[in-house]
C-alpha cells in the first residue's frame, strides 16, 4: 500500500481541506452551465485509495496513462532539492511505459539509482464529481509520487499495486502534471538485498553484484492508470469458494468506504442463469454468499469461470458496481498429497521471469500469450513466479489458462549472516510485501499456494565465508513469524518455503508443502548425470528423513544449455545434456508417491548480471531460448508430459 506518512523534503503535505479547494477552484473554471450541475451533486472528499485491480463496470472507468512519458536520470540526486516536480524536467528524453529502463538508454543499462518520470493527461469531463484514483501496477524499487506539484507518498519494494486518491488535486478542465521518481539502489537491507562487498569475501564477482540469479531490471514496469467510481465504492473484497455436496459455496466479504450502510446485492453469472442474493452492508462492511447448484468447479483441465458482481444499493441503477471473474475450487493438503476440489494433483511446469529484451521487466501482452501457449504446448499444468509477484495481467490469465500458480514473494536469497538489525529492515519489508501480494492475489483460483522466499541462506554463495553461529537459528525465527503472518492472511491455502538442496530443513519444515531447488548433475556432482541421479536419490531420502509424508515439490532442476551447441555422448552445456539431465531427474522424481510436482529450472533463458558463470548475460538453463525458440529439452519434457497440444 503506499505509504503517505513520508513527508517529501520540500512538498507540502495535503490536507483534506486544501483537496476539497482545489476541486472548487476547478469547478470556477469549468464554466456556469457544467457548474449548476456540479454543484448540485455533492462533493467528494478524498479519501484512501482502493487497491482492487480497476476493472470498468457501469459505474467505473478508466483511463490508462502508457505512453510515451518525459524521463530523466538524476546521478546527483538533485530533482528534489531543485523541486523538479514543481517546474518540468530540465532535459527529459522519451520512455515507453510501461517498460524497464535499462535495455533502452546506453547509460542507463547499469544506473541504479534515480530516475524521474513525468505525463501530463486531462480529466474527462463526464468524471467530474467523481472519486478519481491514481493506482500503479509497480514500480521498481521505490516510487515518489507528486501531482501538480503536490507530493501524494511513496511505496516501496516493486512488483506489486499502489494507489492514491486524487479527487480534487486531479484538475478538472485544464491540464495535469503528473511526476514520479523512482530510485533502485541495490542495498543490503532491502528485499531482494545486495550483498556489501565490503563484509563478504567473493571469489566470484557479478556486475552489478547482485545476490540473486538475475538483472535487477527498473523503472515502472506496470500500467499507471486513473480510476473514476462514485463516492460510495467498494473498496476491497474477499472472496472463497468450497462445495456443498454437487453444489458451489462463495462466500463474499467486502469493504465501502465512508462507513456506508445500506442494501447491497452478489450476482453471479457464468451458470445456466443468473443467482444473485442479497446483502446488508453495515458499517462499511456487506457478508454475504451465494450457492451454486451444479457447480462447474474450477481445475486446468475445465477452468471455467463465474464472473461475480457486488452491486451497492437497493435501486434498478447501483450506487456502484465491482465485477470480477473467479472460480470455484478448494485447495488442501492430505497426507502426502496436494488436493485440487478433493483431488490430487501433480504440477507439471516450470519457474519463470518476468524477462524480454528491451521491455526488461516491463508488462508485455504478447510475450504474456505466448509464453502461455508454450506451457500449453509442452504439457505443464503450472508455473511458480519466481522470484517476485508476476503482473495482474499473469494472474488473471493463469485463471483463464487453468495453470496452478505457485505464488512468490520478492524474499529471493535472503542471507541470515549479515547483521540482526539488517535482517530486522528484511523483515519488515518482506512482511509488509507479503500482505500487499495476499490482498491483491487471494481471489484468484489460479493461485493454489503461497511461497514465502526462494533461498534463503545461512551465508551468500561464492564467498569463503563462514556462516556465523546463530545465522540458522535467525532464520529458524524470522520464518516462523512469516509463516505465522501468511496464515493470519490466508487460511484457504497452504505456504511453503522454496530451500535449496534441501536446507536448512528447520526453515523448509515450516512449510505445509516442501519445495527445493536440486542441481546435481550441474553445480554439484557437474557433468556426470547418473552420479547425479545417485546423490539427488540420497537427498529425497534425506527430505522424507526431515519432512515425515509431507508433499514434495522440486521447484528447480536443470542445466544450461546454449541453443544450438551439441554433443553425443552429452556435455555439459549441450542441449542433449540438458535434455537428458532432465528427463533423468523427472524419472527419478515420478518413482516417489510423496512428490508431487517437478519444475525444470526455467521456462526461458532469462537475463543476469555479467560473470564468468553466464555466457552472454544470460541463464541459459531455459528450455526455450530468450525468444521461445524450443530446445532439444522443451520437446523431451513434451513428449515425457504427454501433451497433446492445444
Ligand atoms: C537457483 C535459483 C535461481 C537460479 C538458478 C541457477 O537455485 O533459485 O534463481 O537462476 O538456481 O540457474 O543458478
Amino acid at each position: 500500500m503506499a505509504d503517505e506518512r513520508t513527508p517529501g523534503p520540500g512538498p507540502r503535505a495535503v490536507t483534506r481541506r486544501q483537496a476539497v479547494g482545489a476541486l472548487g477552484l476547478a469547478a470556477a473554471a469549468a464554466g456556469a452551465a457544467t457548474d449548476a450541475a456540479a454543484q448540485a451533486r455533492p462533493r467528494v472528499q478524498r479519501g484512501e485509495a482502493s487497491l482492487l485491480y480497476p476493472h470498468e463496470s457501469p459505474t467505473r472507468a478508466i483511463r490508462d496513462l502508457s505512453g510515451l512519458w518525459r524521463f530523466q536520470l538524476d546521478p546527483g540526486d538533485r530533482g528534489e532539492a531543485d523541486r523538479w516536480f514543481e517546474t518540468s524536467l530540465p532535459k527529459p528524453r522519451h520512455i515507453p511505459v510501461p517498460c524497464s529502463w535499462n535495455d533502452l538508454f546506453d547509460d542507463a543499462r547499469d544506473y541504479f539509482g534515480t530516475a524521474w518520470y513525468e505525463t501530463d493527461f486531462h480529466l474527462d469531463p463526464a468524471w467530474r464529481g467523481r472519486r478519481v484514483c491514481l493506482r500503479f501496477g509497480s514500480a521498481v524499487y521505490r516510487a515518489r509520487v507528486w501531482l501538480n506539484g503536490e507530493y501524494l507518498g511513496e511505496h516501496a519494494g516493486g512488483h506489486l499495486p499502489f494507489a492514491f486518491d486524487v479527487t480534487g488535486l486531479a484538475r478538472d478542465g485544464a491540464a495535469n502534471r503528473l511526476t514520479v521518481s523512482v530510485e533502485n539502489r541495490l542495498a543490503l537491507d532491502r528485499v531482494p538485498a545486495t550483498p556489501d562487498p565490503k563484509t563478504s569475501h567473493f571469489y566470484l564477482q557479478d556486475y552489478p553484484q547482485t545476490a540473486y540469479d538475475f538483472f535487477p531490471y527498473c523503472g515502472l514496469h506496470r500500467p499507471v492508470v486513473l480510476v473514476a467510481t462514485p463516492d460510495i465504492a467498494v473498496q476491497d473484497l474477499t472472496v472463497t469458494t468450497g462445495f456443498a455436496g454437487a453444489a458451489g459455496v462463495v462466500d463474499v466479504t467486502f469493504a465501502v468506504n465512508g462507513g456506508w450502510s445500506g442494501p447491497a446485492s452478489l450476482v453471479l453469472s457464468g451458470g445456466p442463469t443468473p443467482i444473485s442474493a442479497p446483502v446488508e452492508v453495515k458499517a462499511g462492511r456487506g457478508v454475504g454468499q451465494i450457492r451454486v447448484p451444479a457447480v462447474r468447479a474450477w481445475s486446468p483441465e475445465d477452468p471455467h469461470l463465474y464472473r461475480l458482481s457486488v452491486r451497492l444499493g437497493g435501486g434498478e441503477a447501483p450506487i456502484d458496481e465491482y465485477g470480477l471473474k473467479i472460480g470455484v475450487r478448494t485447495v488442501e493438503v492430505r497426507g502426502s498429497e496436494i488436493r485440487l476440489n478433493g483431488k490430487p494433483v501433480f504440477l507439471t511446469g516450470f519457474g519463470k521471469h518476468e524477462d524480454f529484451p528491451m521491455h526488461g521487466k516491463g508488462l508485455d501482452l504478447p510475450v504474456l500469450v505466448r509464453d502461455f501457449e508454450l506451457l500449453k504446448w509442452i504439457g505443464a499444468n503450472s508455473f511458480r513466479t519466481s522470484h517476485y509477484p508476476y503482473s495482474e495481467e499473469a494472474m488473471m490469465l493463469a485463471d483463464e489458462y487453468g495453470f496452478l500458480v505457485i505464488a512468490e514473494t520478492p524474499g529471493v536469497s535472503l542471507v541470515f549472516s549479515d547483521p540482526p538489525d539488517v535482517i530486522e529492515a528484511r523483515y519488515r519489508q518482506l512482511e509488509r510485501a507479503l500482505g500487499e501480494l495476499v490482498r491483491r492475489d487471494r481471489n484468484h483460483p489460479c493461485v493454489i499456494f503461497w511461497s514465502l522466499a526462494n533461498e534463503p541462506i545461512p551465508k551468500p554463495f561464492h564467498t569463503t565465508d563462514e556462516a556465523p553461529v546463530g545465522a540458522v537459528e535467525a532464520g529458524t525465527q524470522f520464518f516462523k513469524r512469516l509463516f505465522a503472518r501468511a496464515r493470519d492472511l490466508d487460511h484457504t491455502r497452504p505456504v511453503a518455503l522454496v530451500s535449496v538442496q534441501n536446507g536448512p530443513p528447520e526453515w523448509v519444515g515450516q512449510g505445509d508443502v516442501i519445495c527445493t531447488n536440486s542441481y546435481n548433475g550441474w553445480y554439484a556432482v557437474s557433468g556426470q548425470i547418473d552420479e547425479g541421479v545417485a546423490t539427488l536419490e540420497r537427498e529425497i531420502a534425506a527430505l522424507r528423513a526431515h519432512h515425515g509424508d509431507k508433499p514434495v515439490v522440486f521447484t528447480e532442476f536443470g542445466a544450461d544449455a546454449v541453443a544450438g551447441v551439441h554433443a553425443h555422448p552429452s556435455e555439459m552445456w549441450s542441449e542433449e545434456y540438458q535434455a537428458d539431465l532432465i528427463e533423468a531427474y523427472w524419472k527419478t522424481l515420478r518413482r516417489h508417491a510423496f512428490i508431487v510436482g517437478a519444475h525444470p529450472w526455467a521456462f526461458a533463458d532469462f537475463k543476469t548480471a555479467q560473470s564468468i558463470m553466464r555466457v552472454g548475460s544470460l541463464n541459459q538453463k531455459g528450455v526455450f531460448t530468450r525468444d521461445r525458440r524450443p530446445k532439444l529439452a522443451a520437446t523431451r519434457l513434451r513428449a515425457l508430459w504427454g501433451s497433446s497440444g492445444r
